[in-house]
């Protein structure tokens, strides 16, 4: 029995995949979007887990499917899938999201220019520029952005003592910078990354298992950022984040760029106003601002915005049929 048929309109932001759910929607539960993240994950992780992972999907996979707003003068909301589970937010899925919607017209802004959007972790509004059908470029006004916890010592097994700082960017990263077991990110590392992320992670959620203070269903930190010299001389600082089991991201990551913004002002390294071009593993480039200065839950917080483009592939219909013994997907 055919369980789902999802048409799909692929592509990506900066190297890293964005699927457009376009049909299928599952009716979710909720008055916000987080409410209704919580019914789609209870009721419906299923059509995550086969439209994102093998063989429909790959580890990198990451979706989005369009909802009606949320808030009285929301344009859209979004609830984003990937193999690492259901994102509060995602800053390259955004992108890509907001790109595909608006150049197949499934979204129609109420003003030219500005998308206000409604995300799990709340409010982002989205600028862009359109030319010819075409959307050049996306810049994305995120969720506040702050340093959790600074200088926190971990043991990682079969690796040693790290110490790593925690930041919330939309969703909560461990950022690893070069010390003394870690040189640093570049290309060549990126199996030694994929090994200890997962270790660096679990041990991080056994001592802390951070939690945002205005949101409990947001908890525990998802990726990992190992942070890194760039191979463009026009970009601050590179950066290669880890997600779900096997993933490297090949955008700069958006959320992560918002967190690591948030670190850096929070250790003086930004101001507000500062711009931050920050570099994937594969040389692409998100531009990152510090547009100003808020509080979450009295803790001093950043208002980051994120700049960045992206391409349409291909389009795609996709069925899940409970006869193929991979309907819901698989990892080796
Ligand atoms: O761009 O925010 C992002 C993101 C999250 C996971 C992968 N990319």
């Amino acid at each position: 029995m055919i369980l789902g048929t999802y048409y799909c309109i692929d592509g990506h932001t900066c190297g890293n995949p964005v699927r457009l759910v376009t049909s299928g929607h599952p009716t979710l539960l909720g008055e916000s979007m987080s409410e209704k993240r919580q019914h789609f994950l209870r009721d419906y992780d299923w059509i995550r887990r086969a439209l994102m992972f093998e063989p429909r999907g790959h580890d990198m996979m990451s979706g989005a499917f369009l909802y009606p707003p949320t808030t009285a003068d929301g344009d859209v909301a979004i609830l984003f899938i990937e193999t690492s589970g259901c994102l509060p937010m995602c800053g390259h899925g955004t992108i890509g999201t907001v790109t595909f919607g608006l150049e197949s017209g499934l979204i129609t802004p109420k003003e030219q220019g500005v998308l206000k959007l409604d995300t799990p972790a709340g409010r982002v509004n989205a600028y862009y520029e359109m030319n010819a059908g075409k959307v050049t470029w996306v810049r994305l006004y995120n969720v506040p952005a702050f340093l959790a916890y600074q200088a926190v010592p971990v043991h990682v097994d079969g690796l040693g003592e790290l110490t790593v700082d925690i930041a919330y960017g939309g969703n909560f990263y461990i950022i690893v910078e070069p010390q003394s077991l870690f040189a640093g990110v570049d290309q060549s590392c990126a199996a030694e990354l994929l090994a200890w992320s997962p270790k660096v992670r679990a041990a991080v959620n056994a001592q802390i298992n951070p939690i945002h203070p205005e949101d409990s269903t947001v908890c525990g930190a998802s990726h990992v950022l190992w942070t890194g010299k760039p191979q463009h001389s026009d970009s601050h600082a590179a950066n290669a984040v880890f997600y779900g089991d096997k993933a490297l991201d090949r955008s700069p990551c958006g959320t992560g760029t918002s967190a690591r913004m948030a670190q850096l002002y929070a250790k003086g390294l930004l101001k507000e106003g500062d711009t931050f071009v920050h570099e994937s593993i594969i040389g692409s480039q998100f531009i990152g601002k510090v547009e100003g200065t808020t509080e979450v839950a009295g803790k001093v917080a950043i208002q980051p915005s994120i700049q960045g483009w992206a391409r349409q592939t291909g389009s795609n219909c996709i069925t899940v049929d409970d006869e193929d013994p991979y309907a819901f997907g698989f990892q080796v």
